[in-house]
């Protein structure tokens, strides 16, 4: 599938002019002030990475490529009218920049069919590991697990010209990205089925054929996770997981390396882990009111409580968002259309209903809306996908293509290592004047 990357080189060597002239003649364009009250809060809304694969707004959300959620669920390639687009599309979109015809789509998924085979020492490397170790930690040891594949370290160490890096890394990605679903199916089934294992079915697109390989054949599952690996792909590049496989890869680590490095950050409890902790979080509720049809008053006391205990409630705030996460939206919405009367749904509708007027009350958290992860677990259990220790490894799934294209963009634009300065807390309080 040669095409894809030969588009990618076309488009992208377009911006290679405009990137040139701004490092060569605007470097010293000033981009504004960097406050004390920046850095301690963890840098945020400080102008500090290049990241062309989406684009995030405080007050209306995810953008990829220009393109909002509601626009991607209408535009892209789906296999079914009725159903919902296939992620293949969305990384077309994220790496050439233009909406994908279906035929493009289709192509992407038999490239990674063909490119989805696993070495037997990554199994070998996850069933030696505990099977009570966690999902992630077995997922991020198996990717790591393969990082001597890599073709881009090959060459490196051959001496290839810089020039070129790109190309051999843009092979490591797409490689790495094929074989996720099979990886991440291996472990659920390793935990949750008795090492069970299903077969890939090459016929299948990327997130059809996880759904198959978890034991999901039903066209309701797959769909589900079409869409679920479309809205957790990529929030631009300053999350942890976006900022640690950039950081990484800034050293030329290979993508085996870069990518875990996203996971493991991604396994945090503030970021990807945060959609078990909501399921946690309510399952506790349900269990210390004892009904699974609490009423808003006792969802209220619970939240309150949870502020006392010096907790956070799982599923809202964002470091950058300013409103409900469309995403959360999306998600809502898709609920709405297929699920009737679901308990579970009902109180994470009711959590919605009530959560954002106590969390603003508090009058330090900056967004009191729910994020994505406060509503993809209920889904998810719906559909009889009910561990929800293992939600964290889909949410990495969906993430590879996000930020593996964004690794891509890196090497082919050159960007250099990434060394930020760093002050003692001496230089800080010079600084305000304190000392
Ligand atoms: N519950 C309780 N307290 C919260 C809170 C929440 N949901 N969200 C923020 N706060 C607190 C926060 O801990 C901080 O307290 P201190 O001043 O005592 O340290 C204060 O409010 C100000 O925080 P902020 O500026 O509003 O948020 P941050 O940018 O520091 O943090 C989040 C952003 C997402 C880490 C934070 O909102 C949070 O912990 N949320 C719950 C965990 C979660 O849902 N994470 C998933 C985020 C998601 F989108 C993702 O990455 N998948």
């Amino acid at each position: 599938m040669e095409y894809i990357k030969n588009r990618f080189y076309e488009k992208a060597m377009k911006n290679m002019a405009d990137l040139q002239k701004l490092r060569k003649e605007h470097g010293d364009v000033v981009l504004g002030q960097v406050t004390i009250d920046q850095v301690l809060s963890g840098m945020k809304g400080i102008p500090a990475l290049l990241t062309e694969t989406s684009k995030l707004d405080a007050n209306e959300g995810i953008r990829f490529r220009g393109f909002s959620l509601p626009e991607l669920q209408d535009k892209l390639p789906k296999l079914d009218e009725a159903g919902e687009p296939l992620p293949e599309g969305l990384f077309y979109l994220m790496m050439i920049g233009e909406i994908p015809e279906k035929e493009d789509v289709i192509n992407i998924s038999k490239d990674w069919a063909t490119r989805a085979h696993v070495p037997q020492h990554v199994f070998d490397v996850i069933d030696a590991l505990p099977k009570n170790s966690r999902p992630m930690t077995q997922f991020s040891t198996a990717i790591l697990s393969m990082a001597y594949d890599s073709v881009f370290q090959k060459a490196y160490r051959a001496g290839v010209n810089k020039k070129f890096y790109w190309d051999f890394m843009y092979e490591d990605v797409m490689t790495l990205i094929a074989r996720l679903p099979r990886i991440a199916a291996y472990i659920y089934r390793r935990i949750y089925h008795n090492g069970n294992h299903i077969e890939p079915n090459p016929n299948l697109d990327w997130a059809g054929n996880l759904a198959h390989m978890m034991g999901f054949d039903s066209t309701e599952v797959k769909r589900l996770l079409r869409l679920y690996m479309v809205i957790h792909a990529d929030h631009e590049g300053g999350n942890v997981s976006a900022h640690a496989t950039h950081l990484v890869g800034s050293a030329l680590s290979n993508a085996y390396y870069a990518y875990t490095a996203g996971m493991v950050g991604l396994a945090g409890p503030l970021h990807g882990f945060a959609n078990q902790e909501v399921m946690d979080w309510i399952s506790e509720m349900l269990e210390q009111i004892g009904t699974d049809e609490p009423s808003d008053s006792q969802i209220a006391a619970y939240i309150e409580k949870t502020l006392v205990q010096g907790r956070v409630v799982p599923g809202y705030g964002h470091a950058v968002l300013r409103i409900t996460d469309p995403r959360f939206t999306v998600q809502q919405k898709f609920a709405e259309k297929y699920i009737v009367n679901d308990k579970l749904i009902n109180t994470v509708n009711a959590i919605y209903r009530v959560a954002p007027p106590i969390l603003e009350a508090t009058g330090k958290i900056k967004n009191p809306w729910p994020n994505v992860d406060a509503f993809s677990g209920a889904l998810l259990n719906h559909y009889g996908i009910t561990e929800s220790n293992f939600y964290t490894v889909l949410f990495g799934v969906s993430r590879s293509l996000g930020v593996m294209a964004s690794l891509v963009f890196d090497r082919f634009y050159g960007l250099p290592i990434e060394r930020p300065n760093s002050q003692t807390l001496e230089w800080f309080l010079e600084k305000a004047g304190i000392t």
